[in-house]
């Protein structure tokens, strides 16, 4: 087979790398904690961000981009909770920081103290995307299966926290909290785990006791850079 050289003059993934880190530390000096949320279809991103909305209520400052691939339905159940806009990506299966930059300056950020990214429902493409978030959550519900997060490793890797929802219908599934959390701190050892059940508010102070406190660590740590 006939080999071709073809010589590469920019960095393309230098200068994506660029930008979400450019995009990241612009957020943090508003003091805004950006959570990019990833999960396969259906695994309960939209039910979890109406669970986190109705526990900050007139506490916390939330707003969310919400990516899809061709519907503005999760935006318009979200709608009623918190301040949202609709990302729709005309069929990619990830969302990309262009598009996210854009939803962005459609936000009133007066005060804005968490902006959560819903990613498409894909477990694989969202995975090699940077969007400028400070901290990557993955979504994997009971129904799912416990062997998931061997079997879709970069999602894990990648990932800071694993919320494993669904969990009122643990007692009829064969899950396992303690088998999934040791698959995934098999690739990821840092990896935070918060069993919820978006449905019936179980779990979510927990949850978002960590992203209180994780918001406090960045803010801090950009506290002591600026000195
Ligand atoms: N039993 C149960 N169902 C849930 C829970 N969270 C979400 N669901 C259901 O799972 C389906 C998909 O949820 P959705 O939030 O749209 O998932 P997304 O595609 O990841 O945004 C819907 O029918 C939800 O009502 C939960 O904690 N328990
Ligand atoms: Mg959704």
């Amino acid at each position: 087979m006939a080999m071709t050289e073809v010589p590469v003059e920019r960095d393309l993934q230098a200068e994506r790398r660029a930008a979400a880190a450019a995009f990241r530390d612009g957020l943090t000096r508003r003091g805004i904690l950006c959570i990019n949320m990833i999960s396969s279809p259906g695994a309960g991103k939209t039910t979890l961000l109406q669970s986190m909305a109705k526990h900050w209520e007139g506490r916390r400052k939330m707003a969310v981009l919400v990516g899809d691939i061709a519907t503005d339905r999760d935006a318009k159940r979200l709608e009623p909770f918190v301040a949202v806009r609709q990302l729709t990506t005309g069929g990619a299966c990830h969302l990309a920081l262009p598009l996210v930059e854009r939803g962005l300056g459609e936000l009133d950020l007066t005060g804005l103290e968490f902006l959560v990214i819903e990613n498409v429902g894909n477990l694989v493409c969202p995975s090699s995307h940077d969007l400028g978030e400070h901290l990557r959550v993955v979504v994997l519900s009971v129904t799912e299966g416990d062997d998931k997060p061997g079997k879709y490793p970069k999602a894990f890797r990648t990932s800071q926290a694993c919320v494993i929802n669904k969990m009122d219908l643990i007692e009829h599934v064969p899950f396992s909290v303690e088998v999934a959390t040791a698959d995934a701190r098999l690739i990821q050892p840092e990896i935070s785990v918060f069993p919820v059940s978006a449905w019936k508010e179980k779990g979510i102070a927990e949850w978002c006791t960590h992203l209180e406190r994780s918001r406090e660590t960045l803010l801090g740590m950009h506290a002591c850079h600026q000195q």
